[in-house]
């Protein structure tokens, strides 16, 4: 079988072998290599990466495109010396179903007092929460609704959540109050008592959740104050405002799966704290079974000169 354009398969904090062996398994015809092996070579068409080493992808002078192993794609933008090629992203339904788990998980949770009720039982206390009222008067708002954004706002619409959403552009979207860019953001900020961030991590959006932000969130009915879950990237948030939020009432409770530096460092104050909890990154984990084979139909595509599908607008960053 005559061979096709090579892999250059770069992964840095997950285990690159498995990825390896899925991208052979669905491209017999085409050769994977690891970097260093393969970081020069002329024949690599196409870089698969996760968080690539800065400069690896500027070597490879017949590199056709770049693709991401995450729905993320700051982690490649970290690198200031890309080679103008097309980036895809991932986008499945495998991911979007993790996601929206988690989504839903800590909605409920947060919605119906789990940490105190956990609390309780730690202390052997029988003691019914009285302030539970039912889904239909809390409001989800959803900053950030995209792929993953607008299956988490359908399934939290299907448990009776009311639900708002803030995007960079316009939206409509069935049964969900859509707000968008600066000028919505303050309404938006008014119109939840949970929100949930699924923003990608932008030159824009780095550190929006901040003090200022928080204060803007208004709506003190349900939980004393609003709840903040981050699934979305670290550097949306300020940990140290989070903190100061959560000591002040500003904020009552928060969720958080992604952090500025990933493992979160041992001594992190983050880890301690009564109102946070804490998941490693693995809300929506990638799954090399469930994604590589998309990935090599975009490379197929690619060779047959059509666009990637899921394609990168670089000068928005996402
Ligand atoms: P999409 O690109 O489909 O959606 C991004 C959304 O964010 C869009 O609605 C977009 O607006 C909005 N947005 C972007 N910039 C701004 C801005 N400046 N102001 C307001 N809204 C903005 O991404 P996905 O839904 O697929 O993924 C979102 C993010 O989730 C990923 O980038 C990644 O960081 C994170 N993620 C985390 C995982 C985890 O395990 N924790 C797993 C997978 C992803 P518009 O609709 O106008 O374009
Ligand atoms: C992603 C992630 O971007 O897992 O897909 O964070």
């Amino acid at each position: 079988m005559s061979k096709k354009g090579k892999i250059l398969l770069a992964v840095t904090g997950w285990d690159p072998i498995v990825w390896k062996r899925e991208l052979e398994k669905c491209a017999p015809d085409r050769e994977v290599l690891l970097e260093p092996e393969g970081d020069v070579d002329p024949s690599i068409h196409y870089a698969v990466v996760w968080k690539q080493q800065p400069s690896l992808l500027s070597k490879l002078p017949n590199l056709k495109a770049i693709f991401s192993l995450g729905a993320g794609v700051d982690h490649i933008f970290h690198d200031d010396n890309l080679p103008d090629v097309p980036i895809g992203r991932i986008v499945s339904p495998d991911l979007t179903m993790r996601m929206s788990e988690y989504v839903i998980w800590r909605v409920l949770d947060h919605h119906r007092h789990g940490a105190l009720y956990r609390q309780h039982q730690t202390a052997h206390q029988w003691n019914e929460i009285e302030n539970q009222p039912p889904a239909s008067k809390v409001t989800v708002g959803i900053m950030g609704m995209g792929e993953l954004g607008r299956d988490a706002a359908q399934k939290l619409g299907l448990l009776g959540f009311r639900v708002t959403a803030w995007s960079r552009r316009p939206q409509q979207v069935d049964g969900v109050e859509c707000y968008h860019g600066a000028g919505g953001f303050d309404g938006f900020l008014a119109s939840a008592n949970i929100f949930v961030v699924l923003l990608p991590l932008t030159p824009e959006t780095r550190g929006i959740l901040n003090l200022r932000t928080f204060g803007r969130m208004t709506r003190y009915d349900h939980f004393g104050a609003p709840v903040v879950i981050n699934a979305g990237r670290g550097g949306l948030q300020v940990e140290s405002d989070i903190i100061q939020a959560l000591d002040d009432g500003v904020l009552s409770a928060v969720s958080l799966d992604v952090f500025e530096h990933e493992p979160l460092p041992e001594n992190s104050p983050l880890w301690d704290h009564p109102k946070i909890t804490i998941t490693p990154h693995a809300a929506a984990s990638s799954s090399p079974s469930a994604l590589v084979g998309s990935i090599v139909d975009e490379m197929d595509a690619c060779d047959r000169g059509e666009q990637i599908a899921n394609l990168v607008n670089k000068s928005a960053g996402y």
